[in-house]
């Protein structure tokens, strides 16, 4: 465990959650960029368990963050009973606290949850066959069609603003402006690579404010190890909720893809090792289009293609943007990681360009094979 980490008192921490063990071990788990996750061993019961602090400088509304996830995991906890699932299994289950809540407070104000552990699961950060990336598509096509029947007034917005890209424009401008961590001078090529593109990126955003999208229960975060898969490969469940909010299909479909499609980790630093694997574009679609052709409308699946292109291009812009404000947001694991993660992400991008018209051909073609 790092020193960082010494400085909490986990057994004050744990004693608050009503898991009825003292005894446990504890590992550092997982790569995400935000909350800090653990592995809760308790020999005892021999059940495991996940504690995660949740940031709160991300998430500055952690009891509406909470109420949310109990929203939305009771409603696909139903809905999967219903079609014959295993709740359990399928589902993050929350573990309460002996407040009644279903988070507490360490002695430094810092909040924390626990769910249960999903034993023989695997999350992967980089997809490789297309099995998974078809399993990848229908995890978030299922994950949006349980939800589409739960009315989006139910749910606060985490983060608000969090896929609007005239807001990310708008930080970028902020961050340029006052150039916080001193290096702009450093990054002038990259910022004039995306400000020449942000024209292009609006219609999302342009098509919802109009009415053609409709905002329905989005996840927001599809990078693909925000699934957890089987021992066979297959879904079993779709994790990290914390952005579960209104939005629009295509950003979880863009996002999805920008994690499925590329040959590289996101972090890259080799962009020529930075390819389309389009295969695995194609696999995912089906999977996708298998779980929400019954309720995705044309506009919609017109839609899906923006996305592809906005998402990567969004995530180069907010990545600059920490760079830029010195590393507050993201964690980093070097120096330049956000720079580092802004070039794989804005070449990336370049390549979702160039094949354009081969994507959106696939999209379409497998629309209609799936009717
Ligand atoms: P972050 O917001 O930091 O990305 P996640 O909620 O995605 O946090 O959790 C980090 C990692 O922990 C996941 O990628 C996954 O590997 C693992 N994980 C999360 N929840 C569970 C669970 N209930 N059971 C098993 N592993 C889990
Ligand atoms: C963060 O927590 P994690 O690593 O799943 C971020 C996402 C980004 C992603 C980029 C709340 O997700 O928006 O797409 O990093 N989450 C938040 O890897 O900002
Ligand atoms: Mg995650």
């Amino acid at each position: 465990m790092h020193k960082e980490e010494m400085k909490y008192n986990f057994s004050d921490i744990i004693a608050q959650f009503s898991i009825g063990a003292d005894a446990f071990e504890l590992v550092p788990f997982g790569s995400g960029h935000i909350n800090d996750t653990y592995r809760v061993k308790t020999p005892a019961n021999g059940r495991d368990y996940l504690l995660q602090k949740i940031n709160d400088y991300v998430f500055k509304d952690v009891d509406g963050l909470m109420n949310n996830m109990l929203y939305v995991t009771n409603h696909l906890k139903q809905k999967v009973a219903k079609a014959g699932g295993d709740p359990d299994k399928e589902v993050l289950t929350l573990i309460p606290c002996n407040n009644g809540l279903y988070y507490c407070r360490d002695a430094e104000g810092g909040y924390w949850r626990m769910t249960t552990f999903l034993h023989n699961t695997k999350s992967y950060d980089l997809v490789t066959t297309g099995n998974q990336a078809y399993q990848g598509g229908m995890a978030f096509g299922r994950f949006q069609y349980l939800l589409c029947d739960m009315s989006a007034a139910m749910l606060v917005d985490t983060i608000p603003n969090f896929l609007n890209i005239e807001f990310r424009l708008q930080q970028l401008a902020d961050a340029i402006r006052h150039n916080a961590a001193g290096r702009l001078e450093k990054v002038k090529p990259e910022v004039d690579f995306l400000l020449s593109r942000a024209d292009g990126m609006r219609d999302i955003l342009q098509w919802g404010r109009a009415g053609i999208l409709p905002l329905r229960i989005t996840h927001n975060d599809t990078k693909f190890n925000n699934i957890l898969l089987d021992e066979h490969d297959n879904i079993q469940c779709v994790i990290d909720l914390d952005t579960v909010m209104p939005g629009y299909v295509a950003y979880d479909f863009g996002d999805a893809i920008r994690s499925i499609i590329s040959t590289a980790a996101e972090d890259e630093a080799n962009l020529d090792a930075i390819q389309l694997n389009i295969p695995l574009f194609e696999e995912f679609t089906k999977g996708y289009l298998n779980q929400t052709i019954s309720f995705l409308s044309e506009q919609e699946l017109k839609s899906l293609i923006k996305g592809v292109l906005l998402l990567p291009y969004m995530q180069a812009v907010r990545f600059l943007t920490d760079y830029l404000n010195g590393d507050v947001y993201y964690k980093i694991h070097s120096p330049n990681h956000n720079l580092q993660r802004t070039l794989a992400q804005m070449q990336l991008l370049k390549m979702l360009e160039l094949n354009k018209v081969k994507l959106t051909a696939i999209i379409e073609r497998e629309w209609f094979g799936s009717y």
